[in-house]
């Protein structure tokens, strides 16, 4: 009689131990960043170190634009109308520039700061 009860009991500690692992899985810290021309429209974005950022790139404008930050060897060409997705995670805090790489849209004021808080 007693092993009638041990599959039920069984699957209510996965169960258990299943919703405690994703509480301690970190969620991704996610935004949208869009890119006009001449304008990232979002000037900072404020996240916290060792938590995955999940950042969405999209291009609103007429042109195209590159997503580009030089510190993290990062590049997106976005063209008009693209929507990229991009995962990082920034391990202390830190101020971290994204521009974009088309030459002289930096200049004109596409540029931004990653605000990274512990
Ligand atoms: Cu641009």
């Amino acid at each position: 009689m007693r092993t009638m009860f041990k599959l039920p009991r069984l699957l209510f500690v996965a169960g258990l131990l299943a919703a405690l692992l994703a509480a301690c899985v970190p969620q991704p810290q996610r935004f949208t960043l869009t890119a006009h021309d001449m304008h990232w429209d979002l000037p900072e974005i404020h996240v916290r170190a060792n938590q995955p950022v999940e950042l969405t790139l999209r291009n609103h404008g007429a042109l195209d634009h590159v997503f580009q930050i030089d510190a993290m060897d990062i590049q997106v060409l976005l063209s008009p109308g693209d929507v990229e997705i991009i995962t990082f995670t920034v391990d202390h805090a830190t101020v971290i520039d994204f521009i974009c790489g088309i030459p002289g849209h930096e200049e004109a004021g596409m540029v931004g700061q990653i605000m990274v808080s512990d």
